[in-house]
């Protein structure tokens, strides 16, 4: 049985009547305990609010633009089962007073339920001098971003704290010497005081289980390590958290198109589109040394029509969205190609005998490919380090084996999958390849069919070549690329006998996969394809 019930703006600390910048569910959405359902936004920080509860969105009582405040309806919810009312969340404490030219302690405030909270920016530095309420560090959780002020105006001794740090209340943050005018003029919070910020909290219904603790990030990537300060910038957490995935600098966004020149995910996306385009330098200023960022120039900008005719043609799709994915890629990992011949002289032969005696009864046609997906298969189950993926800190063994494979479309390139390859016989993958190369050159591959993909066959051997380097298909670990096996004279230990020879070059993540392993990988690769009988053993 459901029973209707309403949500309310949780304590959202000293804040009232605070800005509702969106609406982040509609009526009839299915919604879990922590989707976010509003945005608000006061002067110094914007905050998701999270549901308490799981159910279905029956009513919302409050749009883009209102003002709310702790206790205002948001919406009615239809949940599964009856719970109780959430508990009141903590108020704020009285502001004390502090004495002009005192050395004080600044700690971290009252924010909720949160601990090991990381620090994602430090915004002072020994010397600074600081109001009551400038800004001094911003924490990030899940949830939320916050800026936690200076109860105290004065000048900043020494920072106890760096970015990355993880905070709990109470925590040392600096300590300033405390300057009188300003000490006088306005009352001073104390070192434990709520609402510094927007502290979201959400009500926690009793006999309901606790939410899931704040995960600290994984550290962030080298490129971030150097990352500008976002301090002043006029964006929501979500989009804050998206541009740092994205490496964007935000501060190099002049203004952003919502409410109060609010920067959206649109604008970070159409900032990343400028960069990828050439229009931007993908950094600012060339200002950073010693590593950390990318200290590019910025694209040429050339009028080629001075030269000689041009005509300007858009990037498709498909080129662009690949575009973006393989610059990606190519910058953030350590690739290395491995290159090794495979004999596969007695494979072809096999190969052309069998669809030799399948073309009488209109069978399907083996491929190379098909053998060569089933052989990586093999060889994955034989090198587990393959079948990995990168997340964070940790490594993800994958237990199933997804092969995708490279299919040059005219749109583009397109890099389907074929799902379980381990369970499948040759006869199937050629099958399965065919339909999806097909379906892929017809512009009809549905999302699912080029998603879950453990590693990535690139063949140009239909079309050339002898070998080449591509790249990674993250968060895949390696790739194998094969060029267009022709006959060799390869000597046998008494003479050169000719053998048809399979030019296979490996790219892999050298974080994951050092050299040796990469060479034996391609080493067995090599004798799986020589004799597939060795797929078996
Ligand atoms: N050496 C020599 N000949 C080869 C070969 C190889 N490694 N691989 C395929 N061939 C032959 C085939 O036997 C076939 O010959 P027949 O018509 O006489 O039988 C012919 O080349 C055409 O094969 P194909 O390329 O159409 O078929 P496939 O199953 O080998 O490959 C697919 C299918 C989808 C991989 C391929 O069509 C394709 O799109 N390749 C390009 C992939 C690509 O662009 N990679 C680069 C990515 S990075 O930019």
């Amino acid at each position: 049985m459901s029973i209707i019930k309403e949500i309310h703006v949780p304590d959202i600390g000293d804040f009232k009547n605070v800005d509702v910048i969106e609406v982040t569910v509609a009526v009839g959405d299915t919604i879990d305990v922590d989707t976010p359902l509003i945005m608000l936004e006061s002067d110094k920080a914007t905050m998701e609010v999270p549901s308490p509860l799981a159910g279905v969105v029956r009513e919302i009582k409050i749009k883009a633009g209102d003002k709310v405040s702790q206790g205002d309806p948001i919406l009615y919810l239809d949940v599964a089962e009856s719970v109780s009312a959430p508990e009141p969340s903590p108020v704020g404490e009285t502001p004390s007073a502090s004495v002009a030219g005192e050395a004080r302690e600044v700690r971290v405030p009252d924010i909720g339920d949160f601990k090991s909270v990381p620090i994602i920016e430090v915004l002072v530095a020994p010397g600074d001098h600081v109001d009551i309420d400038t800004s001094l560090i911003v924490l990030e959780s899940d949830k939320a971003s916050m800026e936690v002020p200076s109860p105290f105006a004065g000048t900043i001794q020494s920072v106890e704290v760096k970015v990355g740090d993880p905070v709990s209340q109470g925590d040392l943050i600096l300590i300033l010497r405390a300057s009188g005018a300003d000490a006088a003029a306005k009352p001073q919070l104390p070192d434990t005081l709520s609402a510094v910020t927007l502290a979201p909290r959400a009500p926690k219904p009793v006999g309901a289980p606790p939410p899931p603790p704040i995960k600290a990030p994984p550290p962030p990537p080298a490129v971030e390590a150097s990352a500008p300060s976002f301090a002043k910038v006029h964006a929501s957490p979500s989009v804050r958290r998206f541009a740092r995935e994205l490496g964007v600098d935000l501060t190099r966004l002049a203004k952003g198109s919502g409410p109060k020149g609010r920067i959206l995910k649109e604008d970070v996306q159409g900032f990343v589109k400028q960069i990828m385009s050439g229009a931007l330098a993908p950094t600012a200023a060339p200002t950073a040394v010693g590593g950390g960022v990318l200290d590019l120039l910025p694209w040429p900008t050339v009028d080629f029509a001075k030269f000689g005719p041009v005509e300007a043609k858009p990037l498709s799709r498909i080129k662009k969205l690949s575009g973006a994915n393989l610059a990606r890629n190519w910058v953030m990992i350590p690739a290395v190609t491995y290159h090794e011949d495979a004999d596969i002289t007695d494979l072809e032969a096999f190969r052309l005998q069998i669809n030799k005696e399948g073309e009488k009864s209109g069978g399907v046609k083996l491929t190379m490919l098909a053998f060569m997906v089933k052989a990586c298969v093999r060889a994955l189950q034989q090198f587990p380090e393959f079948n990995t993926s990168l997340d964070g800190e940790n490594l993800v063994y994958k237990q199933y084996y997804h092969i995708a494979f490279a299919a040059d479309t005219p749109n583009g390139l397109v890099v389907p999958v074929v799902k379980d390859a381990d369970k499948k016989g040759v006869f199937d993958i050629a099958r399965e390849t065919g339909e999806l190369a097909k379906k892929a050159r017809d512009g009809k591959l549905g999302p699912a069919e080029m998603q879950g993909a453990c590693f990535t066959i690139s063949s140009v051997g239909g079309i050339g070549g002898t070998y080449f380097s591509p790249i990674i298909n993250a968060p895949e670990v390696a790739i194998l690329g094969a060029s267009k096996s022709a006959m060799k004279p390869v000597w046998d230990g008494k003479q050169f006998v000719p053998r048809l020879v399979l030019p296979l070059s490996l790219t892999a993540d050298h974080r994951v996969i050092d050299g040796a392993l990469a060479t034996r990988f391609n080493v067995y690769l090599a004798q799986l394809l020589a004799d597939f009988r060795r797929v078996l053993l």
